[in-house]
């Protein structure tokens, strides 16, 4: 946009005034950043007011992405960014005398996910907006994020995040003339309309008042601005008399208020059921109002509409679609159903089982009576269009109510017209194995798209010394072009710039080692090699695969005192789902062994272990930079995509990895040799699977360093976690190690030792890390949503 720093100083000062009655220089961070980002809204209004009246005028197709989760972060710098005005915001405030990076820090995150799947959603968001397609968001204004996490004694604890505070969120909207009715629980009768379809009737229906708040969504430096709609629940006024108690009312403003923290399994808790179909109606009862002021038929509404089912958590668009178009607008089913199956289309996320959700047909029917009939319906009929063509084993596994569940994976798939995994390999295997029934019957619904990240985020704005650095080697057009980045490879051999890189990654360590110190009191040597784990908790992750790890280099150094090594830095950040028993105890266990281990001087430092508790994303944006080593060692198979990996890379990081998930990708952009790789692949996994032949017991007494390390939980070395311990030796001795830790283990060791080795040649290192840097942008969210508008949604963009 256009703006003089001038001119933004003098909005800025008016801003200020009108919102707080105060001078610049007697004003405080948090009302400089309110003030700030008031004005962004204002730059802005225009362009996305008219956005939307644009699309309908136009007849342009627009893609809707509805997800459960929306984890941006902070939106401060991102939205100055696209604007175009971040330099001249920073210079301005200097001018003034403001320190810009604690107007920064007063936002607070916005943590409206989990992890990647959240992070992931948020990214389209930008990069939708970037390549200037038509492409809005549907999600929840949970009123508490994910849990604030708190380490005491070595144990996690859980606060509320109370993100709102009192006024709200600054980047939000509240739109109540655009509110729309959600009808839950009651009875529902139908009455043939005589036209073909049913008219229902709803006997004592719980009725929501669901009311949108939007968010910008701004472009890179394209005039673009989507929007993001949250929806938040309210009791209708002519409701009001129905809910006379606190309690009574409190019962529906639960709705909306917390975002469920586990990412890797499902509770099939009847909250979360009603979360889900009020998000999805809101939603599709607005999209179909807006096309109907398009003057167009519904019959074509595929033509103008796209709608996206991330992970299946709003898999009831489908039967909610079908709702919409028989009963409030009297298309009958065939119709209907051409429209839904060509809008729809759905992502799966993971191939963990305990995480493909599935509802209780009883709970189901009792809150979404109408919904239900209708996917009895869809159900019914799949089973009589298959039937005959294909094996009733394949039919039996496909179908969408089997023994008394519903299958919301099968939901959407069989309602949609496109099913994409998250990397090749988790791809393929949904094709070859967790979908292969459903890959018989609709091969061609089948595709691929690689996640990616906001390369912007992860480098200009989380990393702007290394950004300062390239643009002195290949200029500034990179910044808008991220495949230029590959024009570093012209460096690699000059070794007076892989020095310099070595200096930026150095000067990084020392910001977060100045972190680290004011929140743990640990001092952290910035020549020691930061090693770094920061995902969610999980046993598939393997965490603990780490810690056992480290536990071997500790004996390693107790044994010798002298032993030649480049000291190491592991850092963690992890939370833990609440209820998740065994990741709270490595959660322990981390924390203890980082007690035993920073306070034993005769490790003289060679050695230390740092758990960085409440990792968000905006710790992720001082962590990452100033990173050596990513960890993505997860089983084989078993992590869909990953996409910390991918902004690790982008900071020059090197990949310690097993083949899973995007680190595949990577190996392909980076090449053998500028990757660690260790482990067991898929198919080694697989065939343990098949063969059932893995002996965690037997590695363990046979293999005397596994049988150190693994003795080392129960042995009373690691203070104060004697219960947690011995958990951890159950889970990988008693229970058979169900991730493979143990087998994995040497093969670790050996990729560690490795890393240990080159790190001592600086400029094999340093070509490394640039190597790594140059090959990074081919991993943009913005080349991931082009394929998404190309190939499943059809729509245009730049
Ligand atoms: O576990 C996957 C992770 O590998 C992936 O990168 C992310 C985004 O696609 O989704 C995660 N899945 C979930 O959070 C739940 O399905």
């Amino acid at each position: 946009m256009e703006l003089t720093k001038e001119q933004f100083i003098r909005d800025f000062k008016d801003q200020l005034h009108r919102d707080f009655i105060v001078k610049i220089n007697e004003s405080t961070d948090e009302e400089r950043f309110l003030a700030l980002a008031h004005l962004i809204k204002k730059y802005i209004s225009t362009p996305w007011l008219e956005r939307r009246h644009d699309l309908i005028e136009e007849d342009v197709k627009t893609a809707y992405y509805f997800s459960i989760e929306f984890l941006p972060g902070r939106m401060l710098e991102t939205n100055l960014l696209n604007l175009g005005i971040l330099d001249l915001v920073e210079d301005a405030f200097k001018d003034v005398d403001v320190d810009f990076s604690d107007v920064v820090n007063a936002e607070k995150d916005m943590a409206l996910g989990n992890g990647g799947l959240g992070r992931l959603a948020a990214a389209f968001m930008d990069s939708l907006a970037t390549i200037g397609a038509p492409g809005f968001g549907n999600g929840i204004r949970y009123k508490y994020g994910l849990f604030k996490q708190k380490i005491v004694d070595g144990y996690q604890i859980e606060l509320p995040d109370a993100w709102l505070g009192t006024d709200g969120n600054v980047w939000e909207t509240k739109k109540p003339h655009s509110a729309v009715e959600v009808k839950i629980y009651g009875k529902v009768y139908l009455y043939p309309n005589g036209e073909g379809n049913f008219e229902p009737f709803y006997e004592d229906p719980t009725i929501l008042r669901a009311v949108p708040y939007d968010i910008a969504q701004i472009g890179f430096q394209n005039g673009v601005v989507n929007n993001l709609r949250l929806w938040d629940v309210e009791i209708p006024e002519s409701e009001e008399d129905k809910y006379r108690t606190i309690e009574d009312r409190r019962k529906i403003e639960d709705i909306t208020n917390i975002l469920y923290p586990d990412d890797s399994s499902y509770e099939g808790k009847s909250l979360r059921l009603v979360q889900e179909y009020f998000m999805v109606s809101a939603g599709l009862q607005t999209i179909i109002k807006n096309y109907l002021k398009t003057g167009k038929d519904l019959k074509d509404i595929h033509e103008l509409v796209a709608v996206h089912i991330n992970d299946t958590h709003p898999a009831l668009a489908v039967p909610e679609f079908m709702r919409i178009l028989m009963d409030d607008h009297g298309v009958v089913w065939e119709d209907a159903w051409n429209s839904t199956v060509k809008v729809m289309s759905y992502t799966n996320h993971t191939i963990l089982a305990e995480a493909l959700e599935k509802w209780d047909c009883n709970l189901f029917k009792e809150i979404l009576p109408r919904i239900y009939q209708i996917v009895n319906e869809i159900d019914s009929r799949y089973v009589e269009e298959v039937s005959g063509k294909f094996p009733g084993k394949i039919i039996e596994n496909t179908r969408i109510i089997r023994n008394e569940k519903i299958h919301m994976a099968n939901l959407s798939i069989i309602g949609g017209h496109s099913v994409n995994g998250v990397a090749k390999l988790h791809t393929d295997l949904l094709i070859s194995d967790v979908l292969n029934d459903f890959y018989q019957i609709y091969p061609e619904k089948f595709n691929n798209k690689t996640n990616g990240i906001i390369v912007r985020r992860w480098s200009q704005i989380s990393n702007p010394l290394m950004s300062a650095e390239i643009d002195k080697l290949i200029g500034k057009e990179w910044r808008s072009d991220i495949h230029q980045l590959k024009n570093l490879e012209k460096f690699i051999t000059d070794e007076k710039v892989l020095n310099e890189f070595y200096e930026v990654k150095k000067e990084n360590k020392k910001k977060l080692a100045a972190y680290v110190k004011e929140t743990q009191g640990i001092e952290l040597n910035p020549d020691a090699i930061f090693d770094v784990q920061v995902k969610r908790l999980h046993a598939y992750k393997r965490q603990l695969l780490n810690l056992l790890h480290i536990i071997k280099l500790y004996w390693d150094i107790k044994d010798n005192l002298d032993i030649d090594m480049v000291p190491r830095v592991f850092i963690f950040g992890a939370k833990a789902a609440p209820g998740y028993r065994f990741a709270k105890s490595v959660i322990k266990l981390i924390n203890e062994v980082a007690n035993l281990v920073n306070n034993d001087e005769s490790l003289q430092d060679k050695l230390k272990v740092v758990f960085l508790p409440n990792y968000n994303v905006t710790l992720a944006e001082l962590i990452i930079p100033a990173s050596d080593v990513s960890e993505q060692i997860s089983t084989a198979g078993k992590e869909a995509s990953g996409t910390s990996n991918m902004k690790f890379m982008m900071n020059g990081a090197i990949t310690l990895a097993t083949l899973d998930g995007a680190n595949i990708e990577i190996k392909d952009a980076v090449g053998d040799d500028n990757i660690v790789i260790f482990g067991m692949n898929t198919d080694e996994v697989y065939d343990h699977y098949e063969k059932h032949d893995y002996n965690a017991r037997k590695l363990f007494e046979e293999n005397p360093t596994i049988n150190r390390v693994v003795k080392t939980f129960i042995d009373g070395t690691i203070p104060n976690s004697q219960s947690e311990g011995q958990e951890i030796y159950d889970a990988l001795i008693r229970h058979n190690d169900e991730y493979f830790l143990l087998e994995d283990f040497e093969s670790y060791v050996n990729a560690q030792k490795y890393i240990n080795d080159i790190y001592q040649d600086k400029i094999r290192w340093s070509q490394m890390a640039l190597n790594n840097i140059a090959n990074s942008g081919r991993f943009s969210a913005d080349d991931t949503i082009r394929l998404y508008a190309e190939e499943i949604w059809n729509i245009k963009h730049n």
